[in-house]
């Protein structure tokens, strides 16, 4: 659908950029700051359709409400697992969230949250290093509640971060979707069925966390479908602990990804 309507109207694309960045997406660009713009817009007797507006907004309502439906069992899903987290974030909360799958999942399956969470993320150049001591340079600014959201390849990748607990006092919790390897590869077509996809692209790790949190003195608990719901209490508690925790969370990719394609099947056919 969007595809389609963003086609018929491509020739009524116009990008507001005050900076005159190139964007090769846009045929047309305003240079111009957008508040300024509307301004001057509100000036003038222009009318204009904005049918697509309701047409979008109609749409995203019957997305979410689906989601919530889905959500509303337990679900070995990451999209769940970080929709509970978000669900408990206590007012002001400092939230860190990983490249890829985490953050692509935080947009996709949560709502807007009344909790006025920061959100912190690294989506320029989307790397997932330096993710954990981004975070020990986020939670600085906030005595409790600073929580990570990361993969375990992005976790492996800057695990020696967790060295500079020793020198700066932080209060972090750092949930570790544990899937076993890079699974947001999962999703190119047709690389799952690659010789080449678990060594070049799924890359697992299988360190054990556990034994790292030990050496990094660091508290850790470990989460698994069962006792999901002690992600309410491990939050609440958080700023009992000082230092960095980590939280486990062990994720059957082929489980999280079958519930994927039923929800993107979903979604697909409310897009229609
Ligand atoms: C520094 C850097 N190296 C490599 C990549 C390519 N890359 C993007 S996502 C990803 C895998 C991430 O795996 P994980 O953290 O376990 O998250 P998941 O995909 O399972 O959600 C990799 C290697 C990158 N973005 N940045």
């Amino acid at each position: 659908m969007n595809e389609t309507m963003i086609f018929r109207n491509s020739k009524f694309h116009y990008l507001i950029e005050e900076d005159e960045i190139f964007n090769d997406d846009a045929r047309h660009v305003i240079p111009c700051n957008a508040n300024r713009l509307s301004k001057e817009f509100n000036n003038t007797n222009l009318e204009f359709d904005i049918s697509w507006l309701k047409f979008i907004q109609d749409k995203e309502i019957k997305i979410k409400a689906y989601i919530n439906s889905v959500f509303e069992k337990p679900q070995e899903h990451e999209g769940y697992i970080i929709n509970q987290i978000i669900s408990f974030l206590p007012f002001n909360s400092n939230l860190m969230v990983g490249n890829s799958s985490p953050i692509r999942d935080l947009d996709k399956f949560t709502s807007n949250s009344a909790s006025d969470i920061n959100i912190f993320s690294n989506r320029g150049a989307s790397g997932i290093d330096g993710l954990i001591s981004t975070s020990i340079g986020m939670s600085i600014n906030n005595q409790n509640n600073n929580f990570l959201i990361i993969g375990d390849i992005s976790f492996f990748h800057d695990v020696s971060s967790l060295i500079n607990q020793n020198n700066i006092n932080s209060n972090l919790i750092v949930f570790i979707l544990n899937n076993r390897g890079g699974h947001i590869f999962d999703s190119l077509e047709g690389i799952t069925k690659e010789k080449e996809y678990k060594d070049y692209w799924l890359t697992p790790v299988d360190l054990d966390i556990k034994s790292l949190a030990s050496s990094f003195r660091c508290k850790y608990s470990k989460v698994n479908f069962s006792s999901i719901k002690n992600i309410k209490s491990i939050i609440q508690d958080s700023s009992k602990y000082d230092g960095i925790k980590l939280v486990e969370i062990k994720i059957d990719s082929k489980k999280n990804n079958a519930i994927n394609q039923i929800m993107d099947e979903k979604i697909k056919t409310i897009l229609s």
